[in-house]
């Protein structure tokens, strides 16, 4: 499925704790314009069913895992996240579900444009519209 990429960051780990890099040339492949962090997570829950028309981003699950599920309107794979090291690249038209949180998950997720509701398709018929057009 194109519209998507796993993207390693440098980690380094220590007794002390573990402090990841996400930067410019190593890993990230735009100019980020806004991070938002999901947090306190519900185990049982589901969230995004959406996709959007323009967006980059970038997501990397911090702490804990969690499982996301992508669809280009064809074929759904599922990417299990569980690495401040591992980033989920995603851009285009790529439908995605998030599930299987752990009561620890965090997800940082950075973009390349600010926050726009109108770069949403919150519907999954006229997702799969705009896909087939
Ligand atoms: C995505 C997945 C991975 C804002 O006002 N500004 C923001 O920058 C964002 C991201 C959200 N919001 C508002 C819009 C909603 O009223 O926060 C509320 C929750 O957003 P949403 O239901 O879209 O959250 P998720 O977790 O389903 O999806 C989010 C991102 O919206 C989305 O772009 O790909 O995380």
């Amino acid at each position: 499925m194109a519209g998507f990429e796993l993207i390693s960051f440098p980690l380094y780990e220590a007794e002390s704790g573990t402090l990841s890099v996400y930067e410019q040339g190593a890993g990230l492949r735009f100019d980020v314009k806004r991070v938002y962090c999901i947090t306190q997570l519900n185990p049982g829950s589901t969230r995004g069913h959406h996709a959007h028309r323009e967006l980059q981003q970038i997501v990397v699950c911090l702490s804990g895992s969690c499982v996301f599920t992508l669809d280009d309107g064809t074929e759904r794979v599922d990417i299990p996240l569980s690495s401040p090291s591992t980033g989920l690249y995603l851009s285009g038209r790529i439908w995605r579900e998030m599930s299987e949180f752990t009561s620890n998950c965090v997800l940082m997720v950075m973009t390349d444009a600010v926050y726009s509701e109108a770069d949403y398709i919150r519907d999954y018929e006229t997702f799969l519209e705009e896909v087939k057009n």
